[in-house]
């Protein structure tokens, strides 16, 4: 068969750092190398970088069925769109919708009559059988992990129980040749072009605003050391390791750690994301680690600045480790970066103590997103009630979707101020010149437009322009009264 596999772009890049966080999608090069040894021929158009509009691309590659894979929920509106675009083009052509979003949401897709078939979960062994059985005639409600449509605009799981967790050590390596013409143009921030490659699937942990732990049903499996060997030395200078609980297996971290080691490859920048307590507990594998780049920067999910905001998150975690995580990461040459999760529910005194942690530990290169129960997971069935906002396109953890207690206007007044304290700041504590000195001659324009628009992160306007919350009872709507301060909010 010929197949097409498409990458999403999202509707908006109004907030956030998105549009400097382009990498590979990894999961649709996972199933390019599934695929193409079972003799169909594969090409994958990356929408966040094409000019051709869909029809060019479907005259060019011809498809008998097209995958879209939809990894964040924000994505869920183009994804449907491009299923709507392709069944105009030709109604023969098979849509099949998967990806990580879909697969815990698969509600999403509700009365959309253009996808013939949602995937649930890793689609290595799926997407080949759903092929052959499409291409053989055979019904497809005897494959395990799909939904079809109904007839009524509805979707019907077909009930057959999918079989063991695939086993990652006997999977091929993702097949990068599918997304060549784009790899120029991948990037982290000013690190590009960037790679990206996954050493283990899956995370034991249970955070309540997370949806990886709730596919994977707490799993953690890991791709075999020598096969981790080759995909590194199959990478570029930059590469982020997409695991989301680095180091969690102390002795298999240990003998990956001497694989890579006995390669001759060594990157300009490996970025990994981890726990803080997966550091602490691990000094010696971080030391064997370090060698392998020039810079080696550490993501951690910090999310809180006390333990009693940690447990709300159900991190199962304890702030001093956050405190020893850091410093360990520092003192072992790492860069610490990372990200805090805003409760709207902060009171003025949160956003103090979250600020007073921030200059205690010296932590300015961190994010900061709001608190969003992503469609999936067990919060988001919990938060149902109060949740004022439905738009999926909302739902890149920069928007409000129900009424903080601060209100609007109080509340990103002080979330924006925490981006303040950010390096990204060009007026606070790292200056733009400061910048400069880091960054090669001809990577410069490219900062100058990362640190203009991330300016607008700081911007309490920008936010409450696309706010869609209902006004409070009694109070002036947000988007009317965003000009006239605080004081229009706590006039009722
Ligand atoms: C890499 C990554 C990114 C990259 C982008 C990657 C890309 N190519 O687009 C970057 C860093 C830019 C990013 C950004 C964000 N991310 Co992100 N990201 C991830 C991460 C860590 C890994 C994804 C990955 O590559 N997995 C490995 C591959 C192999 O798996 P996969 O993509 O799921 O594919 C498999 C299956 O899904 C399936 N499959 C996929 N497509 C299809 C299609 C068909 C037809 C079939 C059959 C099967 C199939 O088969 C594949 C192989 O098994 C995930 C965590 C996770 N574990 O999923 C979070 C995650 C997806 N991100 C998340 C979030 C919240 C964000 C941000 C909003 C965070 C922020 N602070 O701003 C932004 C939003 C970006 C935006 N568009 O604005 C959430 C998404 C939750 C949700 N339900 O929406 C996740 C789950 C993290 C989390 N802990 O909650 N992200
Ligand atoms: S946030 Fe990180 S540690 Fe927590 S469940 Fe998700 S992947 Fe695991």
């Amino acid at each position: 068969m010929r197949i097409l596999l498409l990458r999403p772009s999202q509707e908006t890049y109004q907030f956030g750092l998105a549009p400097f966080f382009q990498t590979e999608p990894l999961g649709l090069l996972y199933l390019a190398a599934a695929l193409r040894p079972a003799g169909h021929s594969v090409t994958l158009a990356d929408m966040r970088f094409e000019r051709r509009s869909i029809p060019e691309i479907l005259r060019e590659s011809q498809p008998d069925l097209v995958a879209i894979s939809c990894l964040h929920i924000l994505e869920a509106p183009t994804s449907l769109r491009l299923a709507d675009q392709i069944k105009a083009y030709n109604p023969k052509i098979f849509v099949a919708l998967g990806g990580h979003a879909i697969s815990a949401y698969p509600k999403a897709v509700d009365l959309n009559r253009s996808v013939d078939a949602i995937c649930v979960g890793e689609g290595e062994a799926l997407m080949p059988a759903l092929c052959d059985a499409i291409a053989k005639g055979r019904p497809l409600d005897t494959l395990p992990s799909l939904l079809l449509p109904k007839g009524d605009g509805h979707f019907q799981a077909t009930g057959v129980q999918p079989g063991r967790w695939l086993d990652l050590a006997q999977m091929p390596l993702p097949d990068r040749s599918v997304v060549a013409r784009y790899q120029k143009r991948y990037c982290c921030l000013n690190y590009m072009p960037m790679w990206t490659m996954e050493t283990a699937r899956g995370c034991t942990y249970r955070c309540n605003f997370c949806s990886v732990w709730q596919l994977y049903k707490r799993t953690y499996r890991c791709h075999a050391p020598e096969q981790v060997r080759a995909d590194f030395e199959a990478t570029g200078r930059n590469l982020f390791m997409v695991d989301d609980l680095f180091w969690a297996d102390r002795a298999r971290s240990e003998e990956l750690g001497h694989t890579l080691l006995r390669s001759k490859e060594r990157k300009n920048l490996l970025l990994v994301q981890t726990r803080a307590d997966l550091v602490t507990e691990n000094v010696d594998l971080l030391k064997l680690w370090r060698p392998l780049a020039k810079s080696f920067d550490i993501f951690f999910g910090l999310e809180s600045h006390t333990s009693p905001g940690l447990n709300s998150l159900v991190k199962d975690a304890d702030i001093n480790k956050t405190v020893e995580a850091v410093r360990i990461a520092r003192d072992l040459g790492f860069g610490v970066t990372g990200n805090f999760i805003i409760d709207p529910d902060f009171t003025e005194a949160d956003f103090q103590g979250l600020w007073d942690f921030l200059d205690e530990h010296q932590l300015y290169r961190v994010g900061f997103t709001i608190l969003t129960p992503l469609p999936g997971t067990y919060y988001f069935e919990k938060s149902k009630k109060k949740i004022e906002v439905f738009d999926w396109t909302q739902y890149d953890l920069h928007h409000l979707l129900w009424q903080p207690r601060l209100g609007p206007e109080r509340f990103f007044e002080l979330y924006c101020e925490s981006w303040r304290r950010s390096v990204l700041n060009i007026a606070g504590k790292k200056k733009w010149w400061q910048w400069l000195r880091q960054v090669r001659l001809r990577d410069i324009p490219r900062l100058a437009q990362i640190l203009a628009r991330t300016q607008t992160l700081m911007d309490p306007q920008a936010y409450l322009k696309e706010t869609k919350l209902l006004a409070p009872r009694g109070l002036t709507p947000v988007s009317e009264s965003s000009t006239e301060g605080v004081g229009a909010l706590r006039g009722a």
